[in-house]
């Protein structure tokens, strides 16, 4: 029987275990630049199977929250290339998360000043983070968008395929495509946030579109073998809605059975919050949506998320229900996770006051086992 602690190559990520850091927003990077308090972080959780870093704008028009590491200028990839280094002088292995906020953005983070952009013209009900003219961070709400015309999809394109070549040559051994949680790429999947007209709005298919593209764009700059996304079907983060969510995924998960992806990471619920929370007329079919994907012939390591502790873990990979599976919250208290799993050791407690923004108190300082 497979164990939670056995090794599993993804890919051509060769991971120690099937535990996984999910991607975390800190907000403790000013001027979007990885420092070395950020190495720090990453090099003391090296020993997961896997680190997806939090989300990295693509741009600085993908960029929604201040502080957040980015990937589009020089001094940022090279902060990122300490940190990749410090992860595999441990002899861990790091994918960073590729991220267009679309809408969920603010004015004042957007070149120009100008307004975020997504693929229709609907504000969200949802705040984003700013910093204010004397120095101090607060939350905003998010401004309304503008409808990306359709002559401006291939240079978005270019944006991803870009990050993702700065990504590997940065040193990440592959990228995580941000496609959950209310961003620019779940906003054209959603029929809540997309009722474009055009190939990319409409129907299922058209709906998918943009998604796909993205995949096959990055796949085809760094290979699948070094590429996974992350979605999260029914989840109401950032005011996201689905008025039919199973087919609609269904549909994508088969459509990426095309590419020899790394994985496919799954937000099952509501992110960060209820595992049961539903969107549509009927529960989520968690396994079936797998099925659909390996039926299809999807050869992609599952990784699932969102709620697990050890025993959930150990039974979904045990069952064969996923293949790896994603710890945010408890990745945050304990930078030894594996080991404290391994030997059932107690966990310590995230704090949420120091989730995002501030300094090393409660990113830096939760201690490892002696
Ligand atoms: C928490 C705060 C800000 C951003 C996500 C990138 O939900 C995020 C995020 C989470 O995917």
């Amino acid at each position: 029987m497979t164990s939670l602690f056995d090794p599993i190559k993804i890919g051509d990520i060769a991971m120690t275990s099937r535990i996984a850091m999910a991607p975390l927003t800190r907000n403790r990077s000013p001027g979007a630049v990885p420092n070395t308090l950020n190495v720090a972080y990453y090099q003391q959780r090296a020993s997961a199977g896997l680190l997806i870093t939090e989300g990295t704008p693509i741009t600085q028009q993908g960029q929604g929250y201040a502080q957040v590491p980015g990937l589009y200028t020089r001094q940022a990839l090279d902060g990122w290339k300490n940190v990749t280094d410090a992860v595999h002088s441990e002899g861990g292995k790091i994918v960073a998360q590729i991220w267009h906020v679309g809408r969920i953005s603010h004015t004042s983070l957007q070149p120009g000043g100008g307004q975020p952009v997504a693929p229709s013209a609907i504000t969200a009900k949802s705040k984003t983070y700013i910093i204010n003219d004397d120095g101090t961070g607060t939350f905003a709400d998010t401004s309304e968008p503008r409808a990306l015309d359709i002559s401006e999809i291939p240079g978005i394109l270019e944006d991803y395929r870009k990050a993702a070549r700065g990504a590997v040559d940065a040193g990440f051994d592959g990228v995580e495509i941000h496609a959950a949680n209310g961003y620019l790429i779940d906003q054209f999947l959603r029929s809540g946030t997309n009722t474009r007209t055009d190939a990319y709005g409409g129907s299922i298919e058209n709906r998918v579109r943009f998604a796909v593209e993205v995949v096959k764009t990055v796949a085809d700059e760094i290979g699948a073998g070094r590429t996974g996304i992350r979605i999260s079907p029914v989840t109401p983060a950032n005011d996201a809605s689905d008025a039919d969510p199973q087919p609609l995924f269904t549909l994508l998960v088969e459509k990426l059975a095309a590419f020899k992806l790394a994985f496919i990471h799954v937000v099952e619920g509501a992110t960060g919050g209820a595992r049961d929370f539903q969107q549509g007329e009927k529960p989520f079919d968690w396994d079936a949506l797998r099925r659909s994907y390996r039926a299809a012939g999807g050869t992609a390591a599952w990784m699932v998320n969102n709620g697990y502790d050890l025993a959930m873990a150990s039974a979904a990979i045990e069952s064969g229900r996923a293949d790896i599976v994603a710890f945010g919250r408890p990745f945050i208290a304990n930078p030894d996770l594996v080991r404290r799993f391994k030997e059932d050791a107690p966990l310590n407690e995230p704090d949420k006051n120091t989730f995002y923004g501030g300094g090393a108190v409660g990113y830096t300082d939760y201690p490892a086992l002696a």
